[in-house]
């Protein structure tokens, strides 16, 4: 891989790299897409990270899709497509770690500790695997995407961090991996979130701006569907991911709830054009 990288470099090629764990869905293809439309050259890696996996979570029966998703890639055309091995990314004297503090003990953090010092872990040894000018991120996962961001501006990465929207199906639930699991009557239930962030949107089109109103609003809808066992639903700053009081700058309204044993997230983004506080752009 870092020799074909070394290559694309020599040949003055821009190279986008979209890390993924594979299980690819349309989620994932619209990074691809995206890294098309501004790189000469895409690489896309599949590596279902062992490092980001609790010990009681879903490591062995993560879904893995080799053969489908390495005939998805190829039908968009791209470069290259990084499959490593477990061992050959963490051999057995493999002792570094990447940890951003703060960002990452929070939220999904809290639930899932050492998650994210397993993501940014394998994030930055792909990028410098693959030394690309671009990585992609979906802002499905936007805590990661903040984190990662935040990585790269604290280790002086070459690599911009480009987010993109959230890929959702035709009734509103965000695209996942992970959306495989649910049972017939889960998969219906999990339409709630994007509901309960519909609710939030409809309270910011109302004026509201108190984030403890838009919390409550939130959870009315949630609290509607007892299939689904909520872990959280906060307004928070999209930088720091600290809670906010009141709704000024940009922000996300997150939600993170089990439906069975499936933990799915979603979000909304609260953004402002400088100097107007009155209408909020938001994103579902
Ligand atoms: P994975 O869950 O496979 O997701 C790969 C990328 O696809 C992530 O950036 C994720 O945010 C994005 N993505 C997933 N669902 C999406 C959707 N519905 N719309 C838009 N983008 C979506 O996230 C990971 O893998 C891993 O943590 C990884 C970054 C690869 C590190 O191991």
């Amino acid at each position: 891989m870092k020799e074909l990288a070394h290559q694309e470099h020599a040949a003055h090629r821009i190279l986008g790299l979209v890390p993924t764990m594979g299980a690819l869905h349309e989620g994932h293809l619209s990074l691809i897409k995206r890294a098309r439309q501004d790189c000469t050259s895409v690489a896309a890696s599949i590596f279902v990270n062992p490092k980001q996996f609790g010990p009681a979570e879903d490591f062995a029966k993560y879904p893995r899709a080799q053969q489908t998703d390495t005939e998805k890639l190829a039908a968009l055309g791209i470069q290259c497509v990084f499959i490593p091995e477990p061992a050959e990314m963490y051999p057995q004297d493999y002792s570094t770690y990447v940890n951003v503090d703060g960002i990452s003990e929070r939220l999904e953090g809290r639930t899932r500790p050492g998650h994210f010092r397993g993501v940014s872990t394998v994030v930055l040894k792909l990028l410098q695997i693959v030394q690309p000018q671009f990585a992609y991120f979906g802002r499905k996962d936007a805590q990661q995407a903040a984190i990662i961001s935040r990585m790269a501006h604290d280790l002086n990465l070459d690599a911009e961090i480009v987010v993109c929207p959230i890929v959702r199906e035709a009734d509103g639930l965000a695209m996942s991996s992970r959306n495989v699991y649910l049972n017939p009557a889960d998969r219906q239930a999990a339409t709630v979130l994007h509901r309960a962030l519909q609710a939030v949107q409809n309270e910011l089109h109302k004026g509201t701006r108190d984030a403890l109103q838009l919390q409550f609003a939130m959870r009315r809808v949630l609290e509607q569907e007892p299939r689904a066992k909520i872990d959280y639903a906060e307004i928070v700053d999209a930088r720091t991911f600290e809670p906010v009081t009141h709704v000024a700058r940009s922000s996300y309204a997150l939600l993170a709830a089990k439906f069975g044993e499936t933990r799915l997230l979603d979000n909304l983004l609260i953004e402002f054009n400088p100097g107007n506080t009155n209408e909020p752009r938001i994103e579902l």
